[in-house]
């Protein structure tokens, strides 16, 4: 039978020192392809059980993919604590844990299916959890409309409440741990930080300050050949940093080698591309905070580039039927509102550019570019129609106004408050 062990006790009058009841969470997430789903939900069970002092349950079916983001996860185990959250493999869709506790909120990612059993024992649980479906982050106006609606179960006294991510007031927000622009500033005040980051990944000294440094975090992407072309010619230096991934196979082709992984350095003219392991979560901010310009694509790492406060150039997750692109567009128009209208549109034409191949995401394809095969067949460019060239010329020009803008911008997002903070603020509510 469900039991509600870990629910809360009540602010009682006749014990005020009796210190309440940590407040309990399930969090469940399908790993769908990619990195993207595990990296947004263990960033929010981070958060919870270290800001907001829940105790945290992270069940999540592919522990493959959270392993590349928290190395220190023990694939082995079905159960383990990992930085003060519980990780449960979430193994079959009827999988819950060896004891089915039913916590006070259970947030079900990305509209995954909760094991019906689970689901069943929720219904049976005296005080009903608040339940959450975390939906995809949109910055689409629609959004904030449809914001924790809640929606009744058709068979069970349950509500569910839907929470939307999203980019402007009245949103869930995005993700902000409280610690980030402290553990930035002390990263970017600090030339000792910098020099030793530089030494550790590219085994060499910080670059010449006239160079542009760019790193690369993309799907394969067509209009990545010309680019490269382009960065080869620059009047000035270029030095690239590409994580290594599915974008990979494109620099191994540009610089005519084998594979272009972690540890690889390749020069062409003004450019120097450096090949990166793929790092810890955290370690990822380092990449954005120590570069000019962020290519970034997905969800999470689009939001770390915003918080960054350097320009960036989204590779957006494509969809059917070009579903994407509103989505890119309703994005573009709140961070490039405030920009003047040339800078505005060499963004706008920069990020269409950059978007104009599809290339759907897939776990086989980024296992595949792992070591960055040279082998285009392990990375295919899976679409032909081309959308125009990624102009560096013109977009490089605007990135004073671009770099002041980013600033201004990791302001107005702050705004929407934090994801973490919102929800739980929003539970908070609901378990009174
Ligand atoms: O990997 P993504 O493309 O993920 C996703 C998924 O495809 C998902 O299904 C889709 O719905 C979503 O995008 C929109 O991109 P994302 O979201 O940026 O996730 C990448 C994660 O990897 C992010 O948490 C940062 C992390 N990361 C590291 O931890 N180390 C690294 O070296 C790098 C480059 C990234």
């Amino acid at each position: 039978m469900p039991h509600d062990s870990r629910r809360p006790a009540t602010a009682s009058h006749d014990s005020p020192i009796q210190a309440p009841a940590r407040i309990a969470c399930d969090l469940f997430c399908a790993v769908i392809d990619n990195f993207g789903d595990i990296g947004v939900c263990w960033r929010l069970a981070r958060q919870l059980a270290h800001e907001h002092d829940w105790e945290v349950r992270l069940f999540v079916d592919d522990l493959q993919a959270f392993h590349r983001l928290c190395p220190t996860l023990d694939l082995q185990r079905a159960t383990q604590t990992v930085e003060g959250v519980v990780v449960e493999h979430w193994h079959e869709p009827t999988h819950a844990g060896e004891t089915l506790q039913i916590a006070d909120v259970v947030i079900e990612a990305f509209a995954c299916e909760l094991p019906p059993v689970y689901v069943a024992a929720m219904a049976q649980r005296e005080r009903k959890p608040v339940w959450f479906n975390l939906e995809y982050l949109s910055a689409e106006d629609w959004v904030a409309d449809f914001h924790l609606r809640p929606s009744p179960h058709p068979r069970y006294p349950l509500l569910k409440h839907f929470f939307f991510p999203g980019l402007g007031k009245g949103t869930g927000g995005v993700l902000k741990e409280r610690d980030l622009d402290a553990a930035r500033a002390a990263f970017e005040s600090s030339p000792e930080a910098r020099a030793a980051w530089w030494q550790s990944v590219t085994g060499g000294p910080p670059p010449a300050p006239e160079a542009t440094v760019i790193s690369l975090f993309a799907y394969e992407n067509p209009a990545v050949d010309a680019l490269l072309a382009q960065w080869r010619d620059s009047p000035t230096p270029i030095v690239l940093l590409v994580p290594q991934g599915r974008i990979s196979g494109a620099l191994a082709r540009f610089f005519d080698v084998e594979s272009f992984g972690a540890g690889m350095r390749a020069e062409r003219g003004s450019l120097t591309a450096h090949g990166l392991a793929f790092t810890e979560q955290r370690g990822y901010d380092a990449l954005l905070w120590i570069s000019d310009l962020n290519f970034v694509r997905g969800e999470d790492s689009f939001v770390r580039a915003q918080w960054a406060a350097r320009p960036f150039v989204w590779h957006i997750y494509p969809q059917a039927d070009d579903a994407h692109l509103p989505k890119l567009d309703a994005a573009l128009d709140h961070y490039a509102s405030t920009l003047g209208e040339a800078p505005r549109r060499a963004l706008e034409h920069f990020w269409h550019a950059w978007n104009g191949n599809r290339a759907p995401g897939n776990t086989a394809a980024d296992t595949a570019a792992t070591d960055g095969a040279k082998n285009p067949a392990a990375n295919p460019p899976t679409n032909s129609a081309a959308n125009g060239t990624a102009n560096w010329t013109e977009f490089a020009q605007h990135l004073p106004a671009l770099k002041a803008r980013a600033q201004a911008w990791a302001t107005e997002l702050a705004q929407a408050g934090d994801l973490a903070g919102n929800l739980a603020g929003f539970a908070k509510t609901q378990l009174k």
